[in-house]
């Protein structure tokens, strides 16, 4: 197969669709590069003098990862000077980060969740970099966290890295899905898997069962049916896989199909699940979607949900598609 490098397939589809302007393509390349560095410094391990905790807490009251404040670092400075960006936010920041005065701004809006799955980290489990890009709101003068509060149908690209046994990075800019796969001795990304495809069934989901006990009745009525094999309501056998590594989780579903379910729980009745929307959900549901799969919360699809919050949480069911259907189903009819 011909090598295509993720600049020539860039270039390419801004020439065939017109769907990926230069600054888009430009920050594209910049996060590619990022991650890079990152799965660099991710592989290095104990070597690197970076693991363990970095002895303070991020906006989601989690112990950070040394790695966690690196991967974000390194975002923020190969992000704040390219002159594509009005700003920048981060699972690891409180607040929005705008551009620093000194660099040109651009008509883009950055999100994301530098080092997914850190819980991973210290036991060499695969981990990854979630990423958003929305366009920044017509006419804005300074960035504000209201800016960012878009729906995630108004995202113009979304992808995420897995730092695993390979590195690949996984990008959508709207017209289907790709995969890159790092090739260290070059250091280039190289087209892999193009037009990804998540199957429309499956027999194979992702939840975290530990917490089954806390589980409201439609995740559970729907868990049981799963678990009933052969003899049970769908007639076959699932099984279930639950690395607690979103990235991990979601590029499983997406090469062989799978259910992958964050719902919220009796643990915290005022809070609608773990994830969070902006930096998680709407990247991975966009992504999803362009693959043919679904992804809601329960109730609505992902992508329309209305974000009030910068950090807001939200319940996510997200994969093969007659899976989603049915166990939203549930939900809507509960
Ligand atoms: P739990 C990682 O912390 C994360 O945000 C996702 O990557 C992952 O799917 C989930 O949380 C794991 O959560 O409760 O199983 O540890």
């Amino acid at each position: 197969m011909k090598r295509i490098s993720l600049t020539q397939y860039l270039v390419e589809e801004q020439r065939l669709h017109n769907s990926i302007p230069a600054e888009l393509r430009l920050l594209i390349e910049v996060v590619a590069r990022t991650c890079k560095t990152i799965s660099h410094a991710v592989s290095k391990g104990a070597l690197g003098e970076v693991l363990g905790s970095a002895g303070s807490e991020n906006v989601q009251g989690e112990v950070q990862k040394k790695l966690d404040v690196l991967a974000n670092e390194m975002l923020l400075e190969a992000n704040e000077w390219g002159g594509h960006l009005a700003a920048m936010a981060s699972e690891e920041m409180e607040t929005i980060h705008p551009i620093p005065n000194r660099y040109p701004k651009g008509e883009y809006l950055l999100l994301f969740d530098p080092l997914d799955g850190s819980s991973n980290i210290d036991v060499n489990v695969s981990i990854g970099t979630i990423f958003s890009v929305l366009k920044a709101p017509e006419g804005m003068q300074e960035p504000t966290e209201q800016a960012f509060l878009q729906p995630g149908v108004k995202q113009v690209a979304a992808g995420y890295a897995v730092y695993g046994p390979q590195t690949v990075l996984v990008l959508t800019t709207g017209d289907g899905v790709n995969c890159f796969t790092l090739d260290r001795e070059m250091g280039s990304w190289v087209l892999t898997q193009r037009d990804m495809k998540i199957p429309e069934d499956t027999k194979e989901f992702a939840i975290n069962a530990s917490n089954a006990r806390h589980w409201y009745p439609p995740v559970k009525r729907y868990i049981d049916e799963l678990q009933a094999g052969e003899t049970g309501p769908r007639g076959k056998n699932f099984n279930m896989r639950w690395i607690a590594s979103m990235v991990a989780d979601v590029h499983r579903i997406l090469n062989r199909g799978g259910v992958f379910m964050y719902p919220a729980d009796a643990r915290e009745p005022d809070k609608p699940g773990k994830l969070r929307l902006m930096y998680e959900a709407n990247p991975m549901a966009f992504i999803v979607e362009q693959a043919g799969g679904k992804a809601t919360n329960g109730k609505q699809r992902i992508l329309d949900i209305q974000p009030a919050k910068l950090h807001e949480r939200v319940a996510v069911f997200l994969g093969s598609k007659n899976e989603v259907d049915k166990v939203t189903g549930y939900h809507v009819d509960a």
